[in-house]
């Protein structure tokens, strides 16, 4: 009897510490001073694409090449966006790496590009994650390294100011650090990033669409996507999988502003993995993914049919492109759902949106001039968006490629304080406080009131003498031409 007792006590224990021990998480340290052995060039994909895994084991130093190139790309059918790309398109090309990998980063900015820009990678432990490191103006390239020393699916990013509008404009993607062990198998793996675009006209105005900054502030999106653009992986481009297979999808949000309600219309996520990281939840509806942040699903496709990845906001989805789709084929399993597909029932419904109120434009018949007061607070608001990107912060320039416009014996010494500079674009060597430029400066389309509020909050802010440039001033350039 006794003894009986005593053995139920110790397997009583032993079953409490095998439980105990299977909730432990099963996270990995990495210890940098590990040797780092044998040396990969990372394959990089577009989405919906994901580069095999890196065959050996870890700590391996991986070289990856990533080209910054701005471009032209279709948003929507009809619609064009003057995109900036992290390898070509949006979303960036997907980074795999394992954990303990030493990654050897080489940023390039294409020469034809127009501005400078840098990479905050999230798996980057270390200042700023590289965007220090790795700030380059057109025609440069810059190189760093660091240890992936946690395993997990991250977004990457351009940080340069205006950090916001770099985002924006197209530049993020993700880069996954997985386990040493790796991740378990599975039939299918993609990649899917939503994102926002603000741009000038609604929704499915046609033609070239600018950035619209003041849509950015409020975070009112005209477009919100899946893989960069309307469409861009539904209908013939869907992603195709058979029935009875398992699929893992990489999920990332770019924002830069919305966070996405991830759901699959027509599924159950067996698995989660929270934010990216080494959490497991199961069957789940909807996960949240934070701008910025990530998801892993992974789930079985059990019937035929098409499901739909969708933000649950639901009007962006319906409304503003955000859904992509799975084509599953193959034979029905009556077991596990009877009836139908009914397809129609889910595609968008399109660009039918009632204009209420069309903007009209403001007239230039009155003009009304701005106290000196309201010209700054104006002007600083409009250099952030139209100067800074090239400028910089406080005027103070990129050495070699775009001059300072502080203290700035070039613009002081101009009869036209700088009015001609910013209406004409400007373009050839000049000379600026002893250094040369050779560089070329777009026009910027601006009214006269804005180039009015911007030149004075340069002369009055940056050092260069003050003084109040009017509308007036501009609308006589303008007209002397
Ligand atoms: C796409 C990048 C870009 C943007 C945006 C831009 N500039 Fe420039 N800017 C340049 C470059 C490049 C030059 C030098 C051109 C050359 O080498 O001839 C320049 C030159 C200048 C100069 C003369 C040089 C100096 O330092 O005094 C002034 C003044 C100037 N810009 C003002 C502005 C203002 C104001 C805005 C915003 C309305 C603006 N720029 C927007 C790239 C830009
Ligand atoms: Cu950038």
């Amino acid at each position: 009897m006794k003894t009986k007792n005593f053995l139920n006590i110790i397997f009583i224990l032993l079953l409490v510490s095998i439980i105990s021990c299977n909730q432990k998480s099963e996270r990995t340290i990495v210890d940098p001073d590990e040797e780092v052995k044998g040396v990969v060039h990372a394959e990089l994909t577009d989405a919906p694409l994901v580069p095999p895994r890196i065959p050996n084991k870890s700590n391996t130093k991986v070289i990856v090449n990533l080209e910054i190139i701005e471009k032209e790309m279709r948003l929507a059918d009809g619609v064009d966006y003057t995109f900036w790309t992290f390898g070509g398109s949006v979303p960036g090309k997907f980074i795999r790496v394992r954990q303990g990998d030493l990654v050897e980063f080489h940023l390039h900015n294409h020469p034809d590009n127009l501005l400078p820009h840098n990479i905050d990678l999230h798996a980057v432990t270390g200042p700023g994650g590289g965007a220090e490191a790795s700030l380059i103006a057109p025609g440069k390239s810059a190189q760093f390294s660091f240890r992936a020393l946690n395993q997990g699916l991250y977004v990457y990013h351009c940080a340069t100011a205006p950090v916001g509008m770099h985002i924006a404009n197209g530049m993020y993607g993700l880069i996954l650090v997985e386990p040493l062990e790796g991740l378990p198998p599975v039939d299918h793996e993609f990649y899917v990033m939503q994102s926002e675009f603000y741009t000038s006209g609604n929704y499915g105005d046609r033609g070239h669409q600018d950035f619209d900054m003041q849509k950015a502030f409020d975070e009112r999106p005209d477009y919100v996507v899946m893989n960069g653009s309307v469409g861009a992986n539904t209908g013939e481009n869907a992603m195709m999988v058979q029935v009875g297979e398992t699929v893992r999808l990489f999920l990332g949000n770019g924002g830069p502003n919305l966070v996405s309600s991830f759901h699959a219309i027509g599924e159950i996520f067996d698995k989660v993995y929270v934010e990216g990281g080494t959490l497991i939840n199961h069957d789940v509806q909807t996960t949240l993914i934070p701008a910025g942040g990530s998801a892993i699903v992974e789930f079985k496709c059990e019937v035929p049919g098409t499901l739909h990845l969708v933000d649950h906001s639901i009007f962006r989805a319906f409304n503003k492109g955000a859904i992509a789709q799975i084509k599953v084929v193959g034979d029905e399993n009556h077991q596990v759902f009877t009836g139908l597909e009914k397809e129609e029932v889910y595609l968008p419904e399109g660009t039918a949106i009632q204009k209420i109120s069309k903007k009209t434009e403001p007239s230039d018949a009155v003009m009304i001039e701005l106290s000196h007061e309201e010209r700054m607070e104006a002007g600083e608001k409009l250099y952030k968006q139209n100067c800074l990107a090239c400028h910089m912060d406080h005027g103070k320039g990129i050495p070699g490629t775009f001059p300072p416009l502080v203290n700035s014996d070039f613009l002081q010494a101009r009869a036209d304080k700088g009015i001609g500079i910013v209406l004409e674009g400007l373009q050839g060597e000049i000379t600026v406080n002893g250094e040369k430029y050779n560089n070329i400066m777009p026009a910027v389309s601006l009214s006269d009131d804005q180039v009015a509020s911007i030149l004075t909050y340069i002369h009055n802010n940056f050092d260069n003498g003050g003084g109040l440039v009017k509308a007036a001033d501009v609308k006589a350039w303008r007209e002397q031409k």
